[in-house]
């Protein structure tokens, strides 16, 4: 028989290759000799350090899986999720700033731009030194973006980008907002555009007192008929299909990125049984207590399984976005559940900020909810098996 490690019992690690083994440990290192010092300050006074993008970048965690030409480290997706797992088993905030870079700004970038905005934009983007947005959901269009107001109006020599955006993460301290409108010289279609701070009419104000997430930044942006040229439009590609093309990617990295946070929670709940007694005996040694354990190692166990299993596919442009809604829909709601669990495992000491599940608790709400709520790819995966659409 093998042997088995309680924490990884699937051995994920033996599934790995050599130069992910290696991206995953210097992710790792990064985290928790970096973040994890700064993470309950951070947390705690709702501020996020600019400087973290460029560190991050530093160590190459900044568009994993772009060429090297412009200045990513040209690997796979599945080491992008283990960026992913290892950023956010300190904050799901940081790993939000990375994953918003990586693959809602670069992403589309190099996907739909043309070369002029590729070398401009892509170098800069992945050592950190600017840092990016991704402009979609409105005050009154979140799950259902086709709703947008936003409007691109065709002007002599570019267009005229008038409207509003709601709960951008990076925007107040961006330097790229990739905006996504509708563009009345496209017939109404929605197009993309790559704008740089300082245009006239482009704003970005700060959206204070998150209850979640507070490590990471997130703002309005407001377009008051803001002017660009030509050269902003993201040339190849034109529809829903390009924004959606970048959140593929980035629910992808998610499902990764909170089981990394569960991963935690889990750890800490052992430890705390192990080290706490009540009755004269460890809480670990309690069976509600060992139940909520072996619960917590299964799904993240098989969370993690799938993210390797749809990142392999991924690898090979296999991937199906639907197959993307399993793992983030499913990871996500495991991991806020092993979250609340890992809290009340805690006791009283599970309220402090000391003790960190709670953070992580009230993050993964919002990840639970942005990028496709839980309830929205339930309706994706409902569509799909059933042919009828239950939206609207
Ligand atoms: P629907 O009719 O389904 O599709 C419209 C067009 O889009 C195409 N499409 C996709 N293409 C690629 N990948 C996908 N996953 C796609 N899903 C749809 C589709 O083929 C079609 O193309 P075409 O050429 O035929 O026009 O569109 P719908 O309006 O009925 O959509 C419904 C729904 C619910 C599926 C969709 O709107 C949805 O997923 N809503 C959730 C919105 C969302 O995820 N917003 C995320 C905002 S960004 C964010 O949260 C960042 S937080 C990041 C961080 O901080 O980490
Ligand atoms: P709604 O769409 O109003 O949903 C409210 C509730 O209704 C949910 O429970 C939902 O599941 C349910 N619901 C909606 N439609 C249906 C339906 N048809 N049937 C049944 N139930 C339904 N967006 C960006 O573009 N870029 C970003 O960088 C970004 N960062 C974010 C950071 C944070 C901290 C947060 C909180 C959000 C961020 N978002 C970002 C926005 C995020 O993607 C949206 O909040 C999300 O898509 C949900 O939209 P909504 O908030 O308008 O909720």
């Amino acid at each position: 028989m093998g042997k088995f490690a309680w924490d990884d019992p699937f051995r994920l690690n033996d599934q790995l290759n050599e130069d992910e083994r290696m991206i995953a440990a210097s992710a790792q290192a990064y985290a928790q000799e970096k973040l994890q010092p700064r993470v309950t300050d951070a947390f705690q006074n709702e501020e996020t350090d600019p400087e973290i993008f460029r560190e991050m970048g530093e160590m190459g965690l900044l568009g994993t899986t772009i060429p090297e030409q412009y200045g990513g480290l040209g690997a796979g997706y599945v080491s992008y999720g283990l960026v992913a797992r290892e950023v956010e088993r300190v904050d799901s905030g940081y790993r939000s700033m990375m994953s918003v870079q990586s693959s809602l700004v670069m992403y589309p970038i190099y996907a739909y731009g043309s070369e002029e905005q590729r070398r401009k934009y892509l170098p800069k983007l992945a050592s950190g030194e600017w840092i990016g947005c991704f402009g979609l959901t409105e005050a009154d269009a979140g799950s259902d973006p086709a709703g947008m107001k936003t409007r691109a109006e065709k002007i002599d020599g570019g267009y005229r980008l008038t409207g509003s955006k709601m709960w951008i993460s990076n925007a107040p301290i961006a330097d790229v907002f990739v905006i996504w409108a509708k563009s009345d010289a496209h017939d109404g279609k929605i197009r993309g555009f790559v704008l740089d701070k300082g245009l006239k009419g482009l704003s970005a104000p700060k959206i204070q007192n998150k209850l979640s997430l507070r490590a990471s930044i997130t703002g309005e942006i407001v377009l008051e008929g803001v002017e660009v040229d030509e050269s902003a439009l993201l040339p190849h590609v034109q529809g829903l299909k390009g924004p959606f093309g970048c959140l593929n990617r980035a629910r992808y990295g998610i499902s990764w990125g909170v089981m990394g946070a569960a991963e935690y929670c889990w750890h800490a709940a052992r430890q705390y049984g192990l080290d706490r007694k009540q009755f004269n005996r460890p809480l670990a040694q309690t069976q509600l207590f060992q139940r909520k354990l072996a619960d917590m190692q299964t799904e993240i166990a098989l969370g993690l399984q799938a993210s390797l299993r749809v990142g392999r596919l991924m690898d090979e442009a296999e991937a199906a976005p639907e197959m993307i809604s399993v793992i983030k829909r499913n990871n996500c709601g495991k991991a806020l559940d092993i979250a609340r669990m890992s809290r009340d495992m805690h006791g009283g000491n599970g309220i402090s900020l000391e003790f960190q599940v709670i953070r992580h608790m009230v993050n993964l709400e919002t990840v639970n909810t942005y990028e496709g709520t839980h309830d929205v790819h339930a309706l994706i995966l409902g569509r799909s098996q059933t042919g009828l659409q239950a939206f609207y």
